[in-house]
């Protein structure tokens, strides 16, 4: 086969500062695995070679961004960083009201505790973590209304993020829209694999909601992704720009959280933005118990600068191709090989399926956080499980959640890494699946209360 005259894409940046990697064996590796009781988050960063645990605040910040950290107004109250952050989010996402916060979670506490009564449902599509615990934690409880397709990791729907509409209605029928403050929209859905909504579901979502006086939250922090799959697989979208279809998503909904360690190309982050004056009464009122000054947030002046920068950075459209092609780039290699990873690739990382990289494994041996243990031993790389170490327990039964999926993610922060440390991932996933036979499963051996797989422990099965 010939390959093309021209790519498609390539990195659409240079590199004026680097850091350097560190290589250790498989023997230092096995130490500082067994040490961080086989669970990637309690890896010290100085041990991984390739860091694909998150692509949450780990983005590369242009020369422009790291120009505006020197022009931070760090005065407690008023800062010029935070009016202009708050003129940017309303050019690009439309919102009429802006509320810093010192990342999304933060931006969750305040929209759960404000507008959930104990006893009230949220919908959503698909669970992330700590968006559902914020519910709980509000007295809510979550349910899925995702389409089935997103459970399954073989399913090529172009739209698996979206929102099963006949779900919604049944709980709607079944609870009563009283019960329903919102329904809580991601785009892209993380759990389901960087999965988008497409803009016609989410308009219908939103017409649906209306006509019961139920509201629309978004969970913005990959929007700028899911906008760009919006323009490469929805067709009348194709001339559209990221830009123009990013405000589109946002008005078919009320409010929205962010978390803009993702899209915005920064290390720390978030807001609230909102249409609605009551709930912005309230928030505005509340960050101020929890956060920091509503003109502030938890967060310097400086940081507010960058994000208000990294938004005319977002929705470049080579910016975006590049990130999400590199993205592809892996999952392909994968697929080629014959490597079980969820389809269709997602925006921010390739989803390995461990239930069927490691069949032997039954689920409470964990082969996702197996799976991602031993992509560490062999080289280096730190991925993520996402199964049912993530989903938690049950907080009526106290049982494990026992979800469909069981991935082991590979994250890929925005312009960090080069098209050769991708060449390595590919090929360390193989190495690692030619040896798939030999690896033994996990023991928890101490499990924290709230968001368990960020500190629990495991040992090896023998
Ligand atoms: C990711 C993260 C960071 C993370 C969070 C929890 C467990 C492991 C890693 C954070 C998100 C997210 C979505 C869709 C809200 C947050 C919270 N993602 N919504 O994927 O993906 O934002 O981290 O800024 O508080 O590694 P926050």
């Amino acid at each position: 086969m010939s390959l093309p005259n021209h790519r498609s894409w390539a990195e659409p940046f240079k590199i004026k500062v680097v850091e350097l990697l560190k290589q250790t064996t498989r023997e230092y590796r096995e130490k500082a695995a067994r040490e961080a009781g086989y669970n990637t988050f309690l890896l010290k960063s100085k041990d991984v070679y390739i860091d694909l645990l998150t692509d949450s605040g780990t983005a590369a910040m242009s020369d422009y961004q790291w120009a505006g950290m020197m022009l931070g107004d760090e005065a407690y109250a008023g800062s010029e960083n935070f009016y202009h952050l708050e003129s940017q989010m309303r050019k690009y996402y439309g919102y009429k009201y802006l509320v810093p916060t010192h990342q999304g979670r933060g931006a969750e506490h305040l929209i759960s505790r404000v507008m959930i009564k104990p006893g009230d449902f949220i919908p959503g599509n698909m669970y992330f973590t700590t968006t559902r615990l914020h519910q709980e934690l509000a007295g809510g409880s979550f349910v899925d209304v995702i389409i089935d397709e997103a459970h399954e990791p073989e399913s090529t729907h172009p739209f698996k993020g979206n929102v099963d509409l006949q779900k919604l209605e049944d709980l709607i029928r079944e609870v009563g829209a009283m019960k329903i403050p919102y329904i809580s929209v991601a785009a892209t859905v993380n759990m389901a694999g960087g999965q988008p909504i497409s803009m016609e579901n989410l308009k219908q979502v939103r017409e649906l909601s209306s006509k019961h006086g139920i509201k629309v939250v978004l969970d913005a922090a990959r929007a700028v992704e899911n906008a760009y799959f919006i323009k490469v697989r929805e067709k009348c979208f194709q001339d559209r720009s990221i830009a123009s279809i990013l405000k589109e998503m946002c008005s078919y909904t009320d409010t929205c959280s962010m978390s803009a360690k993702k899209d915005l190309l920064v290390n720390i982050g978030g807001f609230l933005a909102t249409n609605d004056e009551d709930v912005f009464e309230e928030v505005r009122n509340l960050v101020v118990v929890y956060e920091g000054l509503h003109t502030y947030g938890g967060l310097a002046g400086r940081d507010m600068e960058a994000m208000a920068r990294g938004m005319d950075e977002m929705v470049d459209l080579d910016h975006i191709h590049a990130r999400v092609g590199q993205v592809e780039y892996v999952g392909s290699r994968l697929l080629n090989e014959g490597i079980p990873i969820v389809v269709p690739i997602g925006g921010h990382a390739v989803f390995l399926n461990a239930k069927k990289f490691l069949p032997n494994l039954k689920q409470l041996e964990f082969p996702a956080q197996t799976l991602a243990a031993e992509l560490y031993l062999e080289s280096g790389i730190r991925g993520m499980e996402r199964g049912i170490v993530s989903a938690g327990r049950d907080p009526e039964t106290g049982d494990h959640k026992r979800p469909k999926l069981e991935l082991t993610r590979l994250t890929i922060p925005r312009r960090v890494y080069t098209q050769a440390h991708m060449d390595v991932v590919a090929e360390s996933v193989l190495a690692v699946h030619e040896r798939r036979e030999k690896a033994s499963g996990l023991r928890m051996t101490y499990e924290p209360k709230y968001l368990r797989f960020f500190q629990a422990r495991f040992e090896k099965l023998t």
